[in-house]
């Protein structure tokens, strides 16, 4: 049986004590502005790809820069279809951190589409994945870029979803989040979304037929619902992927939100579904609770949430012939600021596979270089070759068939690695939804697109 060594993550610099100390809100016992409880404003962090018209040729409604077109994607839903039934808004993580001057950051388009070569096209994650995965560290590259990665939901504005043959889909959007085994989201939330470019779905905007492909040489196709063109004044699109990426599930109701596509009920071409039930709002508030920096607002204050977190991304395809699951996308640190839980992620560009078991290191040092564990003592523990010294803390986590089959923690003190007890780990999936029309060609299925492991200390 081969032991296939993963990842050797090294986490410098990471200061636990002074985290809590300098990052803990205060305590706040106030009613709130929503039916008096507070209000979640919840980041949603932007990219847009490069040839999308959102970069190219941004013009919807009036907006005509980068920054205006997305950012409206979030205001619509907030103000249409969130602020009142839920007390949730979304707000642009720029804004949560008053970076005046940035802008939410394009990135290029890592593959070209089948056939037309365009640029700013996703394939559909449910038939393929690796593009998504992709976009998904490019993003995040361009938040680390910013030194904000990890704030809030990701959100991807892309052109439009193809297949392997370069034609255009039938689908919206995907929204989902990094789960645990019960299929439920992972805390703190991970939420990502990929929306098609509002140019094809918002109403009055010339020209929304979809560009021509192998399978539409004259370009007159463009979103429908029962065969009828469909708009979405609202981004009911947006505002079912936000809700995916905070863990709500479909619902088979035309009027609900939550259906699997934009709805028209009364005909005039446009999407109107927009019904939350109590059980949605109520299951929504609780997630925004939980999403990384999330801000409430009794009273006029503001309180960070439950969790700070921090991802940082690393480069994709390093190593010729490199299958995506021995590829690290990025490692997330986090901290839980009422329990002093800390905990780190290693999420790789895929899905581990699954009878092979792949062990994966954690090394972390809390203090520099100077102190701790040497390259031999990690030797000796049995860490793979690496030039990283100065460690306060290495531990191995093994997974096989989709579980942790060992996970061991040594702390370094006086000369040495000893072993700990207060951790636990466990393997989280990257699950995405589907937001396609009725007679759309994707499965609605849940696509599992990715692994991390999870490393927490008590
Ligand atoms: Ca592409
Ligand atoms: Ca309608
Ligand atoms: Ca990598
Ligand atoms: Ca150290």
């Amino acid at each position: 049986m081969m032991l296939r060594r993963l990842l050797v993550v090294a986490v410098a610099g990471f200061s636990l004590s002074a985290g809590v100390s300098t990052l803990r809100p205060s305590v706040v016992f106030a009613s709130g502005n929503w039916n008096g409880q507070d209000t979640y404003h919840v980041p949603i962090s932007w990219c847009a790809v490069q040839g999308s018209p959102a970069v190219d040729n941004p013009n919807v409604a009036g907006d005509t820069t980068t920054n205006n077109i997305l950012w409206r994607r979030h205001e619509r839903p907030t103000d249409n279809i969130y602020v009142n039934p839920t007390g949730i808004t979304f707000r642009s993580a720029i804004n949560s951190f008053a970076m005046q001057g940035f802008s939410f950051p394009p990135f290029a388009d890592p593959t070209p589409t089948p056939n037309t070569g365009r640029l700013g096209d996703l394939r559909d994650i449910a038939s393929n994945p690796t593009e998504f995965n992709a976009m998904i560290n490019l993003c995040g590259q361009a938040w680390n870029g910013l030194g904000r990665a990890g704030v809030g939901i990701m959100a991807i504005n892309i052109n439009l979803f193809h297949n392997a043959a370069g034609d255009y889909l039938n689908t919206v959007g995907y929204g989902g989040c990094v789960q645990n085994a019960a299929g439920a989201c992972a805390v703190p939330i991970t939420g990502r979304a990929a929306l098609a470019d509002n140019h094809y779905l918002y109403p009055g905007v010339p020209n929304p037929n979809w560009p021509p492909t192998p399978g539409d040489l004259n370009g007159t196709k463009r979103f429908t619902a029962n065969g009828q063109p469909i708009t979405d004044p609202w981004d009911i699109a947006a505002g079912h992927a936000f809700a995916r990426a905070m863990g709500l599930p479909e619902r088979l109701n035309v009027f609900a939100l939550m259906m699997t596509a934009p709805q028209d009920n009364n005909g005039d071409g446009q999407a109107d579904n927009r019904n939350l039930n109590a059980a949605e709002v109520a299951a929504l508030r609780a997630a925004a609770a939980n999403v990384p920096h999330v801000e409430t607002d009794p009273q006029g204050q503001f309180d960070p949430g439950a969790f700070v977190t921090h991802e940082h991304y690393d480069g994709i395809a390093e190593f010729d012939n490199q299958p995506p699951y021995l590829d690290l996308s990025h490692v997330t640190a986090g901290l839980e600021l009422e329990t002093n839980r800390v905990f780190f992620d290693q999420h790789v560009l895929g899905l581990l596979p699954e009878e092979e078991p792949m062990e994966f290191w954690f090394l972390l040092d809390t203090d520099g270089a100077d102190f701790g564990a040497d390259p031999g003592l990690l030797a000796e523990l049995g860490v793979p070759e690496t030039h990283f010294e100065g460690v306060e803390l290495a531990a191995r986590v093994t997974v096989q068939d989709g579980v942790v089959t060992l996970a061991e923690v040594n702390r370094y003190a006086e000369g040495g690695l000893f072993p700990i007890d207060g951790y636990s780990a466990e393997l989280l999936t990257l699950v995405m939804h589907p937001i396609t029309l009725p007679e759309g060609e994707a499965e609605a299925a849940p696509i599992p697109v990715s692994h991390s492991v999870r490393l927490e200390l008590i």
